[in-house]
């Protein structure tokens, strides 16, 4: 029986390619680490219902994502390139921006093979296994988002060419990561951050602490964020075609524009917002003790 801590340390002394990739060696998971999964993925997948946008929901069974043991990504990968031509690769950690674009720009997502320990069930920083699959893999099953998420990794390489990946690295997370889409005349998660959190799933879309503003990609590009807390501003997009058609662009010339304003402040709102809900920042105040 493997102890806790050691699912990470397994990974991260594991031998690893030149694309940081590993061998899941799922026969190694500990039956305390698979069900560790189960118990994440039954409360995950309730609270999900209902919050979570159509395209996870459907994805989920459509991928046969369950309580049945921490998924084998090469069995998973299969059902998955069946769909878009996306394939779930295993990685020890978070691999150098560059590693990780190249990935995406050929349908390859990288996902962490350890899972959580127990003492970081509710909420951990490090993308683990139930981040990446139960949070991101469900939205590669679509084939909008799965074009975006490949558009993704090839500007990721350019921005990193131009000097703008901060730029970059804020679109994916208030839409990758953070995203809310309009469904059904209400508002609904993509965003896997938010997906595989099962406090964020409900506050995001329920609490009038944060702002709620349409999608805006310069307006993206000029937010900061924060990495350690619920987000205090969600982006909307009306659909994914919107947001794969608003940044099926040259970045370039969004790069020159962004440059010349101010960074926004991840509670700030500006004039231009076309705002959805003004937060009223409570939670942000009472937890900053103000
Ligand atoms: N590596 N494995 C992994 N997973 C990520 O989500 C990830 C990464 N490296 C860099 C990264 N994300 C972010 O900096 C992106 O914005 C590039
Ligand atoms: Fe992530």
């Amino acid at each position: 029986m493997s102890n806790d801590t050691s699912s990470k340390n397994r990974y991260h002394d594991a031998p690893r390619a030149a694309d940081f990739t590993i061998d899941q060696a799922w026969e190694t998971y500990s039956a305390a680490e698979h069900d560790r999964w189960d118990r994440l993925f039954r409360r995950q997948r309730e609270i999900a219902k209902g919050r979570a946008c159509e395209a996870a929901l459907t994805a989920m069974a459509d991928l046969e994502l369950s309580a049945a043991g921490i998924p084998h990504m090469g069995e998973l990968s299969d059902k998955l390139k069946k769909l878009t031509g996306w394939r779930v690769v295993p990685v020890a950690e978070l691999v150098p921006d560059e590693i990780f674009f190249e990935h995406l720009a050929n349908r390859r997502f990288p996902a962490g093979a350890f899972i959580r320990p127990e003492k970081e069930f509710d909420y951990l920083q490090e993308p683990d296994i139930f981040h990446d699959i139960f949070g991101h893999v469900p939205m590669l099953a679509n084939p909008v988002f799965a074009d975006f998420m490949e558009a993704y990794g090839k500007g990721g390489q350019r921005a990193m060419q131009l000097g703008q990946l901060h730029n970059l690295a804020r679109l994916y997370w208030y839409t990758v990561e953070f995203g809310l889409i309009r469904e059904a005349g209400d508002l609904r998660i993509y965003g896997a951050g938010i997906l595989s959190s099962p406090n964020e799933t409900v506050f995001a879309l329920e609490d009038d602490s944060p702002n709620r503003v349409a999608f805006d990609l310069q307006r993206i590009m000029r937010t900061k964020y924060i990495i350690d807390d619920f987000q205090q501003t969600y982006f909307v997009i009306d659909s994914f075609d919107a947001l794969l058609d608003a940044c099926y662009k040259d970045f370039g010339g969004v790069y020159d524009e962004v440059k010349s304003k101010p960074a926004v402040e991840a509670h700030e709102t500006v004039p231009e917002d076309a705002l959805i809900h003004r937060g009223t920042l409570d939670y942000f105040r009472t937890k900053a003790g103000l």
